[in-house]
């Protein structure tokens, strides 16, 4: 049986990083990746159209300054395949791929509290033993296929945005149905439109949408941004999110109408995620937000020239309680004459057909079916895998109430497991590489500082653990998330999943507190 220092799985951008990292400090380390390539999120979402919602220059690694200056985007917001491409180069350009197993799935790890290590089992029925796992796992990766009826008896192609096939998958002159409009969807249903012969879309809830005014990158801004990296990653982490949102110091209330509007107008024409930062307020005050559900839906209404049809695009909810979607030409595509509009709330989905779907009302035929529905978002692909600690414990019934854990990254009875970008960390509610390199960086001093103190394992106490997931709960409960909306933040796109909220609120403030933690020895954890 093959044994590491440190076993990775998954080899998306924190398992990349965590390679990298933890073997240039000598740590022995392997990957085991599902895939046949290295990308995570970015090897399976390949359907038309995605893309990231960060501006690029921020979306990219910082751990080295030559990286930075000798990768180039081509425009403001990546598409998936240049993302991808840039995974591919970093795992080349750092020779991570002799260390990365592809095509092989971890299914299951025990903890071997006598030793002080895990055992870990793969699909093949293979077996390796590590003293460290490093779940780089992902936080939308095990995709949401929801218990239609009769799913199975499609006649025809039946597609996940979050799984897309890795071969072209020709939509000319055929009929294509989507069910969902989350940021895959907003982002896909531009692009089957133009090749669909028809295309109808299924809603259950209307989602905010910000259009992305996506364009080449700005060749100038490139140079000085290069030019200043790493003042302007200094500068970003010590912002909310470690984004450069320009987020406004002013309530949404403060401001008479006309002003107001004007801002709103601004930070519309600018396009993207910062839309959410016109106020100090929007996320945590109703009537504030309420301005802003305003002005979106003023603005869809300008845009759907079938007013039913804008007033069903309309959201009726918190504007970014969900995550805020990020569009080129979403609204404007219901003009379209061969696209069609389907509310599933009013009269839900029953159950699909050979020919198609039936909801409550009325039959729809395609020939093709997409489901953008999304993903077991944050604890799915962690609890896909048997994980059992201490005393035969396992995750699943752990958090059978929901994930609790220390800073989001350490379990108590599960020693010597890592999390990285775990539910109760900023992870998607940062700018996600930087969160990523954050957590594999803290985890390195960790594993140094044991190594060097001749020191075996690591645990989360009990104590630290409950006040941890009591204080991301109480800062959660000062904003509009908890109960704002449906949204995958709270488990409740899952049916039977428990409902709290999970990421932690709060980039750079989570910083402070891991590096705080680290300068104090460890409070909160038990070395020996
Ligand atoms: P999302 O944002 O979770 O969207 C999933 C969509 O699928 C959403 O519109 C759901 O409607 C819809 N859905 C899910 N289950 C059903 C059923 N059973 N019937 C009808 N409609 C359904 O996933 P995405 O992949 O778009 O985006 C995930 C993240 O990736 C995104 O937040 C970005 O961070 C990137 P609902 O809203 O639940 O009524």
């Amino acid at each position: 049986m093959k044994n590491y220092d440190v076993a990775i799985v998954g080899a998306g951008f924190a398992g990349l990083y965590a390679l990298h990292k933890l073997r240039s400090l000598g740590f022995s380390v392997h990957v085991f990746e599902t895939g046949d390539g290295v990308g995570g999120t970015w090897y399976w979402n390949r359907y038309p159209g995605a893309r990231c919602d960060v501006n690029s220059l921020e979306y990219s690694y910082q751990f080295s300054a030559a990286l930075q200056q000798e990768w180039s985007w081509s425009e403001k917001y990546a598409p998936q395949p240049e993302i991808l491409d840039y995974a591919n180069h970093v795992a080349d350009r750092f020779e991570l791929r002799k260390d990365i197993q592809f095509n092989t799935r971890v299914i299951a790890l025990l903890f071997d509290a006598k030793q002080g290590t895990w055992l870990g089992e793969t699909e093949d029925g293979n077996k390796f033993s590590a003293q460290f796992c490093v779940m780089a796992t992902g936080c939308l990766s095990k995709e949401n296929v929801p218990s239609f009826d009769g799913l199975e008896d499609f006649a025809g192609t039946v597609l996940h945005t979050g799984k897309w096939p890795h071969s072209h998958v020709n939509l000319q002159g055929k009929n294509v149905g989507i069910i969902g409009t989350g940021s895959s969807a907003i982002q896909a249903i531009p692009l089957l439109a133009e090749q669909a012969t028809a295309l109808t879309v299924f809603q259950r809830t209307a989602s905010f949408s910000i259009p992305a005014h996506n364009a080449a990158m700005d060749k100038e801004h490139e140079r000085f941004i290069k030019d200043n990296y790493p003042q302007f990653r200094a500068r970003n982490s010590q912002r909310y999110a470690a984004l450069d949102n320009h987020p406004s110091q002013v309530s949404a209330l403060e401001l008479e109408v006309a002003a107001r509007t004007a801002i709103y107008e601004a930070r519309w024409e600018d396009g993207g995620l910062p839309f959410l930062a016109s106020f100090n307020d929007l996320g945590s005050n109703l009537e504030a937000n309420q301005t802003a559900v305003d002005f979106v839906n003023a603005k869809i209404r300008e845009i759907v020239k079938d007013p039913a049809i804008a007033e069903r695009l309309c959201p009726k909810t918190v504007l970014g309680c969900k995550r805020l979607c990020v569009d080129t030409d979403y609204y404007q595509t219901f003009n379209r004459d061969n696209v069609t509009l389907v509310d599933v709330s009013a009269a839900p989905i029953e159950k699909i057909t050979a020919q198609g779907l039936r909801t409550h009302q009325k039959d729809y035929s395609f020939d093709t079916l997409i489901l953008a529905t999304g993903f077991d978002a944050m604890t799915g692909a962690l609890l896909a895998i048997d994980i059992q600690g201490r005393n035969g414990v396992t995750l699943k019934e752990k958090w059978q109430d929901g994930p609790t854990n220390f800073l989001g990254l350490t379990v108590n009875g599960f020693p010597n497991l890592f999390t990285i970008a775990g539910p109760g960390s900023p992870s998607v509610l940062a700018n996600m590489i930087v969160a990523i390199e954050q957590h594999v960086d803290w985890v390195a001093e960790l594993l140094t500082h044991l190594a060097a103190n001749r020191q075996r394992t690591v645990e989360a106490s009990a104590t630290a653990e409950r006040e941890w997931v009591e204080l991301v709960n109480e800062i959660a409960s000062h904003t509009l998330f908890p109960t704002g909306c449906n949204s995958w933040y709270i488990g409740a796109n899952i049916p039977g999943k428990p409902r709290i909220f999970m990421p932690f609120l709060g980039y750079p403030a989570y910083v402070d507190k891991c590096n705080a933690i680290t300068a104090a020895g460890y409070p909160g954890f038990e070395l020996s």
